[in-house]
């Protein structure tokens, strides 16, 4: 953190000291002057700064006139914030082309001298309280400006009518949303009677207080010190002492379902709670319904509310529990067993934190693992340190105030999808982009992963040498499509006159090696690893909150991104591994056919919902020749779904809904998303008909701004099946990409008939001079 950064902590002005000796009397992080004074403050959106190193992104408020001489404030930052980027009016676009060259124009402005786009990665509610909860039990500083903002930000989110806040921004209000984000609010220090307080409060009693939420909540709560840790379905660490053949060993699960176990089930272990204070004591009273002292918090473990139960817990879970919680913790679990289960959750831990250079792999276990440190190790710990360090790169600042966001940024995976809408809609070979795309060659250089993890085998990590990560490579987890998307841009502007070479083929063959490790026996690709264990292990599912999130699935869209990689790769590298590659693309093609539904549609996973699955499945039928015209009856099927859901403006919009529930749910209005995601897949397929496309088309073009740019419309992405997550780049990267291949299709099928004219003229002027 920069020296400005360190000059506005809260305690350096004195005002932030907690009342008693140990900190802990009042139990507020900022003193009672600051709070009134902070209420509704903002802070002066013209000193804040983006620092990217190596795509590392940290946001920074500057204190002094001098500092903000020195570093100016780039138009990517003014973007970000809401401020007027000043970007002038461009020649209103004729064509299709035009309209992208406009929108590269201005999305151009946006990128980071390191070659890479950031933007706010936002959406899920559940992850501030975490953090700031992780910061109050450590004692940690908040930073005033952080502070301000993130009020400012919660408010903001807060639902207009009910006062709740839901799992995710357009969500419905729930226990674990307004919870959590209300005893955040309070940890920064609002007062109870704030209105808005009083009617987010009035909200969660309805819900049935925080008894009913849900296991993750209860988990926090009771760090906390508010709720006691009776109420928190066990978590045992001795799971990761079972041997690795056992089919429910956490080595299987998902990688995020057991990084976020690994730090849970070492807390629980320790029932490690904060100490309880003034603050903490207010808040026993204002979550719950009845008076704390009254509660057995046994009782309550499997209390929940409706609005949070997207996946019930299983009667199987359930049984487990009770065994877990009546029998097991109290009366069987020997003590030997206890130490070596924590000293062996500690030793995963630490080699998460180093593997990961203390970045960890999300916002969710980041918090948790710093929290681990710090019990572990103490506040002046190394690892502690670090940790708190590399916290600031989940923040983001943005015209609402600060989030964190759902990974430490979007780096590789935006800057990629960009790379390949500019490269597909021909602005590669032009020399007014090539600095540009120069830059951002030097950004993938940088950021392919170049070593194997530690104790690879041991701490059960896929092999990553060659890999792309989706965000940095500081944090080191290599996922399959990102490693495609990035190898495929590489690809690409290598074999584009005017690039450089910056990865010889030994690097790319390191990618290609690590992609042809990512199949599953289905033919599919996951995401970070292949599947490694039952789908019957979702009945393990503790979450309640999401579902599929126990063990890696097939994904038509990593299935595509892997498979089209592959094959770009083997043009220009056709000897290296070549029947395997071949092998592979057969199998993922004929997963891709076969995870088609009867309705011609496939399920997304990643982006709302088929529309975004339809653009990746079928383009990776077209690229072993599945098209309309060759007859493929899966291309047939897929083109009737999409314009099935035609709106009469020519556009295309779903709701989140559709990924909740599994059947297409229309949005009120045309999205201009996912008509670029639906004009893609026509395209791809190669639908004969130009009209609809041309129609989506000319949406797009409609909703484009002067300057260049498209306004933000719905939340584009989603994981495990009810939380979303905002894309924003999305808005650029895909209508320059939809805009850019419909003028280049039409461009060719323009030369291709000028072509056929000519032959024919030729044939006949041969013909007609042969008789003659
Ligand atoms: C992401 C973001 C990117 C996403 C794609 C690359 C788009 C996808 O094709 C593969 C899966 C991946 C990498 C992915 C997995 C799950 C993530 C990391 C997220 C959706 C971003 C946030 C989410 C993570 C699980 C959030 C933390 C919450 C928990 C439930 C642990």
């Amino acid at each position: 953190m920069s020296t400005t950064q360190s000059a506005i902590r809260v305690q350096a002005n004195g005002t932030h000291k907690r009342g008693g000796a140990n900190g802990r009397a009042n139990g507020s992080i900022i003193a009672n002057g600051g709070v009134t004074a902070l209420k509704d403050q903002k802070t002066d959106y013209t000193r804040w700064r983006l620092k990217n190193e190596r795509g590392c992104q940290t946001w920074h408020y500057l204190e002094t006139e001098e500092e903000v001489r020195e570093w100016p404030q780039s138009t990517a930052d003014k973007y970000w914030l809401g401020l007027d980027t000043e970007q002038p009016d461009l020649p209103p676009a004729r064509t299709p082309f035009e309209a992208a060259e406009n929108g590269l124009t201005f999305f151009s402005q946006l990128q980071l001298p390191a070659g890479n786009w950031a933007c706010e990665y936002g959406g899920p509610m559940f992850l501030l309280p975490g953090l700031v909860i992780t910061w109050y039990v450590t004692e940690t500083p908040i930073l005033e400006s952080y502070a301000i903002e993130i009020k400012a930000y919660l408010f903001a989110r807060q639902h207009p009518e009910d006062g709740g806040w839901g799992l995710h921004i357009e969500g419905v209000s729930s226990v674990f949303g307004t919870a959590l984000n209300y005893t955040c609010l309070r940890l920064l220090g609002v007062e109870p009677d704030d209105p808005r307080m009083v009617k987010a409060r009035e909200m969660l009693w309805k819900l049935g207080g925080a008894l009913n939420g849900p296991h993750w909540a209860k988990w926090w709560l009771s760090v906390l010190g508010v709720l006691e840790w009776d109420v928190v379905n066990p978590v045992p660490p001795e799971l990761w002492l079972l041997p690795d053949w056992v089919p429910i060993h956490p080595w299987r699960w998902w990688i995020h379902m057991r990084q976020v176990f690994l730090p849970m089930s070492y807390i629980y272990s320790k029932k490690w709670s904060y100490p309880l204070n003034d603050l903490t004591r207010q808040l026993r009273a204002e979550l719950l319904t009845q008076p704390f002292d009254s509660i057995t918090f046994a009782h309550h473990r499997n209390d929940i509310a409706p609005a949070d139960n997207y996946h019930p817990k299983s009667w199987i879970l359930l049984v487990l529990f009770w065994f877990l919680a009546h029998l097991w913790m109290p009366l069987l679990r020997p003590q030997w067993l206890v130490k070596r289960a924590e000293a062996h959750a500690w030793w995963l831990i630490v080699a998460e934190d180093e593997n990961t250079n203390y970045a960890n792999l999300g916002p969710v276990n980041g918090p948790m693992n710093t929290l681990c440190s710090y019990i572990h190790s103490g506040p002046d710990s190394f690892a502690f340190r670090e940790h708190l360090k590399t916290l600031h790169e989940f923040m983001w600042m943005k015209s609402e105030g600060m989030l964190m966001n759902g990974t430490n940024g979007v780096q590789v995976w935006d800057t990629a999808f960009a790379t390949l809408a500019i490269c597909e809609a021909g602005f590669a070979t032009s020399p007014k982009w090539q600095p540009m795309l120069t830059r951002v060659l030097d950004f993938f250089d940088d950021q392919q992963l170049a070593a194997e993890c530690r104790d690879q085998r041991a701490c059960y990590r896929q092999q990553r040498r060659g890999g792309w990560p989706f965000s940095t490579a500081k944090q080191g987890y290599v996922v399959s499509d990102c490693t495609a998307e990035a190898l495929k841009c590489v690809l690409l502007l290598q074999n584009t006159p005017g690039y450089p070479t910056r990865l010889p083929p030994a690097r790319l063959y390191a990618a290609i090696d690590v992609l042809l490790t990512m199949q599953n026996r289905t033919g599919g690709c996951a995401s970070y690893e292949p599947t490694r264990g039952s789908p019957l292990l979702e009945h393990l599912n503790a979450a309640e909150v999401f579902g599929r999130i126990m063990i890696e699935y097939d994904y038509p869209e990593c299935t595509t991104a892997v498979v089209t990689a592959l094959q770009l790769f083997s043009q220009h590298h056709p000897a290296y591994r070549a029947a395997e590659i071949a092998a592979f693309t057969a199998r993922a093609i004929a997963y891709i056919r076969a995870a088609q539904r009867p309705d011609g549609s496939w399920y997304g996973s990643w982006g709302i919902c088929f529309t975004y699955a339809a653009m990746f499945a079928l383009e990776a039928l077209a690229s072993v020749g599945d098209t309309y015209a060759s007859g493929s009856p899966h291309v047939h099927r897929a083109c009737t779904f999409l314009l099935s859901h035609q709106n009469p403006d020519g556009g295309w919009g779903e709701t989140y809904r559709s990924c909740e529930t599994g059947t297409y749910s229309p949005h009120s209005t045309s999205q201009v998303v996912q008509t670029a995601w639906a004009v893609i897949a026509l395209l791809e397929a190669g639908y004969p008909d130009r009209g609809p496309v041309e129609r989506g088309v000319r949406l797009i073009m409609a909703r484009q701004k002067r300057n260049g740019e498209w306004p933000q419309e719905a939340i584009e992405g989603v994981f495990n099946k009810s939380c979303m997550i905002s894309y924003p780049n999305y808005k650029f990267i895909f209508p320059i990409r939809a805009l850019g291949l419909w003028a280049g299709r039409v461009l060719c099928k323009f030369v291709r008939y000028i072509h056929y004219a000519l032959l024919y003229y030729t044939i006949l002027y041969y013909t007609i001079h042969t008789i003659c």
